[in-house]
């Protein structure tokens, strides 16, 4: 049945009321007719469906209207491809940006149900391992804030990132299961399905005309069926979508296999397909490398692309007009098989010209960079795209054969130089490096802080930078200052409302205003006391979950972020010992009490990573129970580390662990969390870090270590760490203590290889940083000592944290990149 035309004034109902009437009336209605319990045995997760049912409509009406607006205006939309959306819980934010947390508070007391309770118990959508997922989830929330057409495409994971649990200090990973009580946020559109195609060959086929196509006959078929997320921005702006792809089998069994008595055989293909979209692979800033890997990459591209394509042609007729109405944004290589899959659209299925297709596919693609790790860039071997894709690997075939010619022709290149711009990796086995795709595929390629993305010009993009010299721009990561500041930590947003006014809850650069308050003793005071009741919400957790007493009057020093050999966590467990050392040699001294928290997953395969969070467990029960120590340090590790945990967290932390190896942190987006809510840094020159400097002032931050060069030089010239811990003598002790066995009586050479490489390595430089970063922190005791300094620090901190908003870094792609306005 063809489309009917679409009418844009079409009626609608009237928007839903928002008084506590209207929502207490609608709850219990939803309670009974949409969840089906009467309210006198319902449960509480009866209640919290009831609630975002209610909650869900006063989204609708925007979201029916947002999407209108663009049909009728022709704007421009612009799609966000993931492998990963860190979105977390989802009711309280769209409560807040759509201005319903106190007459719903009311409404549901009314009916002797408690919100905050509801809050906790909505699980998180864990479809992300880290920063890279987390920035996604931001960025959605920014764009519909600042008023971009917008659409998240992604992969609905039916088991999200492992549940991480604690057996004797060990890491063991258990299957989360973020859909048992179903998930009243999502509509299934059975109507947007599209056909995924894997394997089989190509055919040549000449069309009546006499032309020549190629045309891909897959012998495998899949389903993608489109479930979609309503994301609303700030003061309900906009609501966009949020579109994930779940796989399912074309036909779901087989009824012949079944018929002759093959009952599992029967249901084999469904098993397949299902598998692509069961797991989120647990790999950060690793590339996954395994084949269902790749399917799940080429899954969600080709149903996305798919989809952009069918809505283009929908509206307006022609493709030639795509750059104009459609940007796409690759977040990191994962969704690079997109390239490919729109240029088989183009040529092969609407009979484009190659060079005409891949002048608009460039136009519209740009392609986001998040590491320079070696071991976290993609790369595919070229036997498998051949047998999984065979047409798209055609396809890499002629765009490296063009790309090659070009660098060629171009003067001044070395036939050396040009083949280092190749997509195909000739090193151990044939592979095709998907950066190289993306770059060469996109108008625009950008890095994530300054200094990544001058990394990137230098290292990984060196060759394709001097070929395609305007390509690399930088975009700083952002978060979002309404889930990272207002809603994470309400009592501050009060007393800052209280003291500059309500204009930074819309222009957050208005937070600059707090600074001349900074040296306020009152102020001061006041700032001072909703730390203190966070961390002391904080205490009460780790008490209730951990059964450890800590003193809320204690600096809480904390590092919370993947489990990396990178991002040091082993550092400033070291620092730990010495402490704990000096602490029972010094009694007399005035010691800074401290809280040291951690909390982060590594990947199950990650084994230096897993040996660390055990290593932190082991100081921690020794350091914890030793009566020496007189409560004056604690370690604590909080097992589970989610986006709902950082958000009990952020808001309680004084000091925020940035402690990277210069060059190694494309940028981190805790930092600037941290940040907001007043918490000082201490950091090394690495990542955003070295703009947080910038804006906040040499004064209000500690940063320590070796820069990017220096670690770059001491690597080049393979100097010995040895002479690094020979002039150490409190950290030889401290790695003496921990090689041979006094924090693991139960296997004393537990460690023995971890500290070894330090001796023999250290290619983090966590022996040649470590009386830097332990200076930095008796500087940062001293601060703290001196009250009055530090509060003015973290209010400092807060103040200027209005660069690191999402808000401006989305506006910055939407200038820069994708060509669209914003408010
Ligand atoms: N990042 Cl490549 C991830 O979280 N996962 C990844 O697989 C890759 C990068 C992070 C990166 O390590 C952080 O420095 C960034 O702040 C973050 O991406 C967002 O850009």
């Amino acid at each position: 049945m063809p489309q009917k035309p679409i009418v844009y004034d079409a009626p609608t109902p009237e928007p839903r009321s928002t008084t506590v009437e209207a929502l207490q009336a609608e709850i219990l209605e939803r309670l009974i007719y949409s969840v089906g319990k009467d309210p006198i045995v319902a449960r509480p997760h009866d209640w919290l469906k009831a609630t975002i049912l209610a909650v869900r409509d006063r989204v609708m009406d925007r979201w029916m209207e947002s999407s209108r607006e663009t049909w009728r205006t022709s704007n421009k939309r612009v799609y966000y491809l993931s492998l990963e959306f860190l979105i977390g819980r989802l009711m309280r934010d769209a409560i807040s940006n759509v201005g319903l947390m106190e007459p719903l508070n009311q409404a549901l007391k009314n009916l002797d149900v408690d919100l905050g309770e509801l809050i906790n118990l909505e699980p998180d959508a864990a479809l992300g391992n880290g920063g890279l997922g987390r920035l996604a989830a931001c960025f959605l929330e920014s764009m519909s804030s600042v008023k971009i057409p917008a659409y998240g495409y992604g992969i609905r994971y039916a088991h999200g990132l492992f549940r991480q649990e604690m057996s004797e200090g060990w890491q063991v990973e258990l299957p989360e299961d973020w859909l048992a009580h179903g998930n009243p946020w999502e509509f299934e559109r059975r109507e947007s399905a599209y056909e995924v195609g894997f394997g089989g060959h190509v055919e040549p086929v000449t069309d009546p005309d006499g032309e020549v196509r190629q045309e891909w006959r897959p012998n495998e078929h899949l389903l993608a069926v489109a479930y979609d997320t309503p994301i609303v921005g700030w003061r309900g702006a906009r609501v966009n979508t949020l579109r994930l792809w779940s796989a399912q089998p074309i036909d779901p069994i087989l009824l012949d296999k079944f018929n002759s008595g093959d009952h599992i055989g029967a249901l084999e293909e469904s098993a397949k397909a299902e598998a692509i979209t069961r797991v989120l692979y647990p790999a950060d800033s690793t590339a996954a490398g395994q084949e269902l890997r790749l399917r799940q990459e080429f899954f969600f591209s080709s149903a996305s692309l798919q989809d952009i394509v069918r809505r283009h042609l929908q509206q307006y007729g022609d493709l030639g007009s795509l750059p104009d109405k459609v940007a796409i944004q690759l977040n990191d290589t994962h969704p690079a098989i997109s390239i490919c899959e729109l240029m088989r659209i183009l040529v092969d299925d609407n009979g484009l010209k190659w060079a005409d297709a891949w002048k608009l596919s460039k136009a519209t693609f740009g392609y986001t960079n998040h590491t320079l790790l070696p071991e976290a860039l993609e790369s595919w071997p070229v036997a498998l795209l051949e047998r999984l894709l065979p047409r798209h690997m055609q396809i890499i075939y002629q765009i490296n054969a063009d790309i090659l010619a070009e660098a060629r022709s171009k003067s001044g290149f070395t036939d050396q130089q040009a083949a280092a711009v190749s997509l195909i990796d000739e090193h151990g086995g044939r592979r095709v490096r998907m950066g190289q795709l993306a770059f060469v595929g996109s108008h625009s390629i950008n890095g994530v802080s300054a200094l990544h993305t001058e990394l990137m010009k230098q290292t990984v993009f060196a060759d394709l930078h001097k070929l395609y010299p305007d390509r690399i721009n930088n975009k700083t990561n952002g978060i979002t200052p309404r889930r990272w500041l207002m809603q994470c930590n309400p009592a501050l947003t009060k007393l800052v409302t209280e003291r500059i006014g309500p204009e930074f809850l819309d222009d957050i650069d208005k937070l600059k205003l707090l600074a001349p308050h900074a040296e306020d003793p009152g102020f001061q005071k006041q700032f001072a006391e909703v730390k203190l009741a966070n961390k002391q919400r904080l205490a009460k957790l780790i008490k209730d979950r951990m059964n450890l007493n800590v003193s809320p009057d204690a600096l809480f020093d904390v590092q919370i972020k993947r489990i990396h050999e990178y991002k040091r966590q082993l550092l400033n467990i070291i620092h730990a010992v010495t402490l704990y050392d000096e602490i029972r040699a010094h009694p007399e001294r005035e010691w800074v009490p401290r809280v040291k928290i951690f909390a982060g997953k590594a990947a199950p395969s990650y084994w230096n990573a897993k040996l660390i969070i055990k290593l932190i467990n082991d100081v921690a029960r020794v350091v914890n129970n030793d009566p020496a120590v007189r409560g004056l340090l604690k370690v604590v590790f909080l097992p589970n580390y989610n986006v709902s945990l950082a958000e009990v967290i952020v808001p309680a932390a004084d000091l925020s662990e940035q402690i990277s190896t210069a060059g190694m942190e494309a940028s981190g987006t805790g930092n600037m969390k941290f940040m907001a809510n007043g918490a000082v840094t201490i950091g090394t020159m690495d990542g955003a870090n070295v703009e947080m400097h910038t804006e906040v002032g040499d004064d209000n931050i500690v940063i320590f270590g070796l820069t990017t060069e220096e670690v770059e030089e001491k690597r080049r010239r393979s100097e010995v760490p040895r002479s690094a811990i020979d002039t150490s003598p409190r950290l030889r002790e401290a790695l003496d203590s921990i090689a041979s066995g006094v924090f693991s009586p139960d296997d004393p050479n537990r460690y023995r290889d971890l500290v070894g490489g330090l001796y023999d390595h250290d290619w983090f430089m966590v022996a040649r940083d470590f009386d830097a970063y332990a200076a930095a922190q008796t500087k940062v005791d001293k601060l703290w000592q001196d009250r009055a300094r530090w509060n003015a620090m973290a209010i400092r901190n807060t103040a200027n944290v209005g660069f690191f908003s999402s808000d401006r870094t989305i506006r910055q792609y939407a200038k820069d990149i994708w060509g669209v306005p914003t408010t």
